[in-house]
């Protein structure tokens, strides 16, 4: 198997493996197609091909392309049941064998060209996602490209956009974030607009490499690449020289005013809550939307179990991994589960104990600090079972020594929901580390034995048992 070269392929293959739903009843784009989704996420169900949107004929909608384990399976070109482990082994792989764009002059994206006067942003199928959100939102499954004021370096992210009128976007890319830098290092000093590129529609490796945790000057198309095993072709922007992947289904060029400011939000965030309140964010006025025939527009429709469940839970927890390895930490596998709305890791350590479970969380927060709680288990505790790490958790976590709390300032994740409004204003925060590890200073003999088949009987008598219960014809 390959992964799909567009979202329509990608599509396709999801609708064989039973993964995609196709609606041709009549939706509402106000919340009502965007709660189908929701509830798809909260139930594991199908992404949807919404084919008949309300006012607006000719357009079609699809949710969350790869918000489940199986999806995104399909979408590397594996089997739909591939297993999270092997899914995340093959991420780790394949982000160390990126692959070059290539670059093309003619494109489906192109096919319909929309610019100066003619530019009207309610045009677009956008949804109104949950209720309660401050406007219609755009993008919040995009790419948006943008290339650094002084140097080559390109950065695909994925942030999400808030329709302001018919011209102009208002956006919410965290200071933190590699476009926020951009911006406020390169183009806000020198008064110049930045151009953007949202992109919509792509092949979804090149969406699931915008949303991922990728290092500062790394280049995403390259990522995406990797991911797909394959070069993305890229074509240029119609009214900037931005590239985007030729592939896209929709194409909003734009750019970031230095010096213009609009409200935004708030929003049903990926924590799976609304928090915040509107707010001064940045403002972009539009300059060409180009887009395929028949366009297909995609969403993310955020919060419990939504797309950054699986795409920020596989490439941030390799990214962790990672760090931790550069670290001298000794971790064995991380694992982000999708239920803890990326602020939990599981860590499995080969050797634990209270320095280590320390240092774990010392470094994990040293830069940004979007994971405010860690488990750290021994590695005979699979890190992906969550009821073994439970038992682990509730067992061999001491209530007072087994907790280390690290705070600090000036970097908390401001989306963190248990934090104040005053703490997420000051970025004041706190993580903490659950050390679920045998304090290796405990004497030989002393540490409790596991009461489980593979722990506390012989190997003789485990295969003993395991083949009279092989022979009663048990699973
Ligand atoms: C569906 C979805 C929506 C997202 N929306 C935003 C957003 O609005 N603002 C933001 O800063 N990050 C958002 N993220 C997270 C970023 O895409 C992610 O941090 C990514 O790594 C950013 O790229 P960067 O490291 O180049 O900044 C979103 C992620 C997903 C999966
Ligand atoms: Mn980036």
């Amino acid at each position: 198997m390959t992964a799909p070269n567009d979202l329509r392929a990608f599509l396709k293959a999801i609708e064989q493996s039973g993964d995609l739903v196709t609606v041709n009843g009549q939706v509402d784009w106000d919340e009502e197609l965007a709660g189908l989704g929701r509830l798809s996420c909260e139930r594991q169900g199908p992404a949807f091909m919404f084919n008949n949107v309300k006012d607006y004929g000719g357009w079609r909608v699809t949710t969350n392309p790869i918000a489940t384990w199986r999806r995104m399976a399909v979408a590397l070109g594996l089997p739909a049941d591939t297993s999270v482990r092997r899914l995340y082994e093959i991420y780790a792989e394949r982000e160390q064998k990126t692959i070059p764009p290539v670059v093309v002059k003619d494109a489906p994206c192109k096919e319909v060209i929309i610019e100066g006067d003619k530019v009207d942003l309610f045009d677009l199928p956008t949804p109104m996602v949950h209720e309660g959100d401050g406007g219609r939102y755009l993008g919040t499954w995009d790419i948006v490209v943008s290339k650094d004021h002084d140097s080559d370096w390109v950065n695909w992210g994925m942030y999400r956009f808030m329709v302001h009128n018919e011209k102009y976007l208002t956006g919410y890319p965290r200071p933190t974030s590699h476009l926020g830098k951009m911006l406020l290092d390169g183009y806000v000093p020198k008064g110049k607009p930045m151009p953007i590129a949202i992109v919509i529609g792509a092949d979804v490796n090149s969406h699931f490499a915008a949303a991922a945790t990728f290092r500062l000057n790394g280049d995403e198309a390259e990522l995406a690449g990797g991911l797909a095993g394959r070069p993305v072709e890229l074509i240029k922007c119609h009214s900037n020289d931005l590239m985007v992947p030729a592939n896209a289904e929709i194409v909003i060029e734009a750019e970031v005013l230095p010096d213009g400011i609009a409200q935004e939000g708030p929003y049903g965030e990926y924590p799976g809550y609304r928090s915040g309140e509107m707010g001064d964010a940045l403002c972009c006025r539009v300059t060409a939307i180009t887009h395929r025939k028949d366009p297909i527009l995609t969403l993310d429709t955020t919060g419990f179990m939504d797309s950054s469940a699986t795409t920020t839970s596989i490439s941030g927890a390799i990214a962790i991994k990672r760090r931790l390895e550069k670290h001298g930490v000794p971790v064995v596998d991380v694992y982000v589960p999708p239920e803890g709305g990326v602020h939990l890791a599981i860590v499995s350590v080969r050797r634990g104990g209270a320095a280590v479970a320390k240092q774990v969380v010392e470094v994990l927060t040293q830069r940004r600090a979007l994971i405010s709680k860690v488990i750290v288990v021994d590695d005979d505790c699979d890190v992906f079972n969550i009821p073994a790490v439970l038992h682990a958790f509730a067992t061999k976590c001491h209530p007072e020594r087994g907790t280390h709390i690290h705070t600090y300032t000036g970097r908390a994740n401001a989306l963190t929901p248990a934090y104040s409004q005053e703490e997420r204003a000051k970025r004041l925060g706190a993580s903490v580390a659950f050390d679920v590890t045998w304090p290796p200073e405990w004497p030989v003999g002393t540490t409790p034995i596991r009461a489980t088949l593979d722990q506390m009987y012989s190997p003789a008598m485990q295969e003993q048992v395991l083949r009279r219960w092989q022979a009663m014809g048990l699973k």
